[in-house]
């Protein structure tokens, strides 16, 4: 038997606040964690939505490093931009608040206590690397060097993102700290440790038996943690940055940030309940559920229920469904490439559009895979089903009823076979809607949603009431009342997915009281109810501004390559006399052709001063033949003949090669005689 909760606790992941939000975490945490709230407060349950900007960490410190501000200046920034992102896209948070507020550092230094009471951590020492010179241990991403796997620079303590490998700070060869440039020095640190391994067997059979209902990717991502074994994880760290360790002799120590963050949720219950709080949060009668990313698994549903557990007087997440990731245009969404759109740049490019996005987020929500967003299919959503479908539907069955019954909803008479099953689909899709939103497949709900417009889309082109206005008035005003019940059903339907939407329908509706009981009723519109007007529920997107959008990501992926040029390292020093080795010289191009099947050879004649000799060279992508033919070129004139494709090439043309391969020839800068040599 299913247990009956009396109230629930809906938390979405904390940001961090180094940045702004974008598509990829609105569409794997914050439209799905809105749509369920908006859904049981439909419901008229009891429940919290609570959500907040995650403020601590090293990435805020080395951001504010790298602009030359305190972290405090760089939180400040991003809560506020990322704040008001979610409130212009409706997500309707009870409390929006954050970890570096005084609720939040005495919570989260009061949880620690208790767990450090019950003897819940274990200390441990550890060598680690120290900047001498800055007096302070490195964190990981305070680290660069020499990577072991690729030898590019610049790899980081924790990562190389040259080549992906996951690093340990150790591992980096000519290690370099970031803060004073020198060699760290190992020197030994003590740091408290959740013993992870003493709650492996709670843990394996609360999830693996109790909870076998999570979603495949949740459950099967602890199922490979807790297979391989847990470990003590460290859940302090010498840093400035943070909440200070509370117990004596942790100077220079604060609290690891996944230790506080996840504690954020219940300090902002606090803030926003002082009083019940607890009930939220202790109550075997409340349900938690958790939204996140895939990249959060471990942390919510491993290790913050190993600190719940410690300190003993909490509940657990009863689910945490957590999302695979988005990708944009094919690419992984990345904020340090810029590879992302913006949700802040998006409200000025699509003014009022929120529930666009929102629609076409939740259409390719990334549920059970990685899931990917193009402009093109935004706009082909947008045009092909908000505005063919939906808004069609709505739009055509108000302005009809304004037409032919002044605005008032007309009363219906006898139904046909085809009305009634039409009623009776509605009716459905309420059963239908629900047993989705309850296991969080909200891809699927909104389909059913919309399903339901194609419905009414459907009736009115089969019935086509304008043709029998003249006839048969009787039959137009059941047709109409039927629409305008379909309409009035969207408008509820719709809400939890698109509230802008439902919102502006509902006032054309005149329609002021609502609510998920009615959703199916037939008659959610008396007759005679009077309507207001009719207006454009959406608006088709044109090429133009779809193409712009493509066309911005194009220019960030030149810049992106453009800034990843490096140049070759310089090869190592070679003796004067090796340079005169070479005899380079200027020639004059005679003639110049295709080599016949070699798609990237020409045939070069060239006039080096004493003859005319032949030379086989690489550059046909990059020149048409006929281009060369008069210009001078350089070459490699002492270089052992070579046979490509069956010619004998007498040396070597000269070229300067881009990052992307792209080839240069290399000519004077005025014009010598042939056969002059390059020193
Ligand atoms: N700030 C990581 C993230 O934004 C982290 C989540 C905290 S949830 C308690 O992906
Ligand atoms: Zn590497």
């Amino acid at each position: 038997m299913e247990k009956k909760f009396k109230r629930t606790t809906v938390t979405s992941a904390l940001p961090y606040a180094n940045g702004p939000v974008h598509i990829g975490h609105m569409a794997g945490v914050y439209v799905p964690a809105d749509i369920y709230v908006r859904y049981l407060r439909l419901k008229k349950e009891d429940v919290i939505f609570i959500g907040g900007s995650d403020e601590h960490g090293v990435p805020i410190t080395i951001r504010a490093k790298k602009e030359g501000v305190t972290p405090q200046d760089i939180v400040d920034r991003f809560h506020n931009l990322i704040k008001d992102s979610f409130e212009k896209f409706g997500i309707s948070f009870d409390i929006y608040s954050r970890t570096t507020s005084k609720t939040h550092h005495d919570l989260a230094s009061q949880i620690f206590r208790t767990i450090y009471d019950k003897n819940g951590f274990i200390e441990q020492t550890s060598e680690q690397y120290y900047d001498e010179e800055a007096h302070q241990f490195l964190a990981d991403r305070y680290i660069t060097g020499e990577c072991p796997h690729c030898h590019s620079e610049g790899a980081y303590g924790d990562q190389c993102e040259k080549c992906g490998t996951s690093l340990s700070p150790t591992d980096l060869i000519n290690p370099k700290s970031t803060i004073s440039g020198s060699k760290p020095v190992m020197k030994e640190t003590k740091h408290w440790y959740l013993p992870l391994d003493q709650h492996e067997a709670w843990l394996r059979k609360w999830i693996l038996e109790d909870h076998k209902e999570w979603r495949p990717n949740v459950y099967g991502q602890c199922k490979s943690w807790l297979d391989m074994g847990l470990q003590p994880r460290a859940v302090s760290r010498d840093l400035d940055w943070g909440i200070p360790v509370p117990v004596e002799g942790a100077d220079g120590k604060v609290l690891y940030v996944w230790f506080d963050a996840p504690i954020g949720y219940i300090s902002n219950t606090k803030e926003l309940l002082p009083d019940s709080w607890e009930t939220w949060w202790k109550d075997e009668d409340t349900r938690l559920v958790h939204f996140i990313g895939k990249d959060n698994i471990v942390f919510h549903c491993i290790v913050f229920p190993a600190m719940l557990k410690a300190e003993g007087s909490y509940i657990l997440p009863d689910n945490v469904p957590g999302n695979e990731f988005l990708n944009l245009e094919g690419d992984k969404i990345s904020t340090s490439r810029n590879w992302a759109v913006w949700l802040h740049e998006y409200l000025e490019d699509f003014p009022g559009k929120q529930d666009v996005l929102r629609y076409v987020l939740t259409a390719n929500a990334p549920e059970s895979k990685d899931n990917d967003f193009t402009w093109k299919d935004f706009q082909a959503r947008n045009n092909n089903e908000l505005v063919a479908v939906y808004g069609n539907f709505v739009n055509r069955a108000l302005v009809l009823t304004h037409k032919y019954f002044e605005g008032k909803v007309p009363q219906r008479g006898e139904l046909t076979d085809y009305d009634q099953e039409t009623l009776k689909e509605f009716a459905d899709v309420k059963l239908e809607v629900e047993k989705l939103l309850d296991i969080f497949k909200f891809r699927d709900a909104q389909k059913e949603a919309m399903n339901l417009a194609r419905i009414g889309n459907k009736y009115l082109a089969d019935t086509e009431p304008w043709k029998l206005a003249k006839t048969d008035m009787a039959r137009v005003a059941t047709i109409l009342n039927i629409s305008m019940q379909l309409v009035a059903n969207l408008s509820i339907a719709f809400e939890p997915f698109l509230p802008f939407s439902s919102k502006k329908l509902r006032e054309m509706l005149n329609m002021e009281t609502f609510d998920w009981a009615t959703l199916g009723s037939t008659d959610l519109l008396a007759a005679g109810h009077p309507l207001n007007k009719a207006e454009l529920l959406f608006e088709k997107l044109e090429d133009d501004v779809i193409d712009a959008q493509i066309q911005r990501l194009a220019d960030i992926k030149k810049a992106n390559e453009e800034a990843n040029y490096k140049a070759k390292p310089i090869r190592e020093n070679i003796a004067f006399d090796d340079f005169t080795k070479l005899d380079i010289r200027v020639g004059t191009v005679l003639e110049c052709q295709k080599v016949p099947k070699a798609d990237k050879l020409l045939q070069f004649k060239i006039d080096d001063g004493l003859e005319t000799r032949t030379i086989v060279s690489g550059i046909a992508m990059y020149y048409k033949p006929e281009d060369l033919v008069g210009k001078q070129v350089c070459f490699i004139a002492n270089l052992a003949p070579r046979k490509l494709k069956g010619i004998v090439s007498e040396g070597m043309i000269l070229s300067a090669e881009n990052n992307d391969g792209t080839l240069a020839v290399i000519t004077p800068e005025k014009l010598v005689k042939p056969g002059s040599e390059v020193k």
